[in-house]
Parts: structure tokens; C-alpha cells; sequence
């Protein structure tokens, strides 16, 4: 079923680097409302499940380590199309290949680095909302 939720999160170098203001203020000026937020770090536990997805990738044990360094900014965000609208705002998974203008090619230090998340689909976009904000356990 189609929504108008997606779910990001500000990833541990965007955050480290000073850029959490500077993405909300895209975020909020490209038109989504953010229904959901939490400052917070992932557990290894949270991050393996979180990106299980890649568990057979040869970067998933970087990916892990990468996104348990350090703390996060995790939302819910609302707009029509918010799904495909904020894949392009966020740009490429390569910030070299990111557009102009995009979140990652602005803000993002490497490939694993890219800055922020941003779901793929609808139904993964409720996944991680609900992930984070309903089923995580957190401490
Ligand atoms: P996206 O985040 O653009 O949807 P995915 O789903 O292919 O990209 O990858 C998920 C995350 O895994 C990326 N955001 C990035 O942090 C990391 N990643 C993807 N490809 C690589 C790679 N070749 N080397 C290291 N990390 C990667």
C-alpha cells in the first residue's frame, strides 16, 4: 500500500561532523514534516539487525562497526512520495556520483560514509520506522 512516510537516519560522520542543523533545515526546506526523532547510538545487536539485509556483503562488517561508532539521528519523515522524493534529495550511495545539491554529495565523507538513510521502498520504509520507534530495545 502506498504511504507517505519514509524513514532516515544522520548517520555517525554527518553527526560528528557538525551537519545535523544543516540536514534538517534540507530536509524541512524540500517540504517533509517530521512526525518522529530520536538522537540516539545502535548496538551491534541494532545495527546487524537493522541492515541484515547486507549480511552477505563484503562491506556489512564495516557497515556494522561504521554505523555502531558513534551516535545517530534517527526520524520519521512525511510527504507525498516521500519515498522516491528524499532518495533524490539524499542523492547517489557514492557521493562522488551524487548530484550537485544532494545531501550526500554536500555532507558525506566515502561510499560507507554517505551521511544519511533513506529508505528504499514503502514497505522497508515502515519497517525501519517501526524498527526504531516501536520495537527496538533500548536499554
Ligand atoms: P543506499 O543507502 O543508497 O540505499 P545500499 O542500500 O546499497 O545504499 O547500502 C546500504 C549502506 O551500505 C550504504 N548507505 C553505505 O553506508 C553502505 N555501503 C554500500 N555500498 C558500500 C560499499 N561498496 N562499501 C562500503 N559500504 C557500502
Amino acid at each position: 500500500m502506498a504511504t507517505n512516510k519514509t524513514f532516515t537516519m544522520i548517520k555517525p560522520d554527518a553527526v560528528e561532523n557538525g551537519h545535523i542543523g544543516a540536514i534538517l533545515e534540507k530536509i524541512n526546506s524540500n517540504g517533509f514534516t517530521i512526525k518522529a526523532m530520536e538522537m540516539t547510538q545502535l548496538s551491534r545487536r541494532d545495527a546487524e539487525e537493522f541492515y541484515e539485509i547486507h549480511k552477505e556483503r563484503p562491506f556489512f562488517g564495516e557497515l556494522v562497526e561504521y554505523m555502531t561508532s558513534g551516535p545517530i539521528v534517527a526520524a520519521i519523515l512525511e510527504k507525498d512520495n516521500a519515498v522516491a522524493d528524499f532518495r533524490t534529495l539524499i542523492g547517489a550511495t557514492n557521493p562522488d556520483e551524487a548530484a550537485e545539491g544532494t545531501i550526500r554529495k554536500l555532507y558525506a565523507t566515502s561510499i560507507a560514509a554517505n551521511a544519511v538513510h533513506g529508505s528504499d521502498s514503502d514497505e522497508n520504509a515502515a519497517i525501519e520506522g517501526n524498527f526504531f520507534f516501536n520495537q527496538r530495545n533500548r536499554y
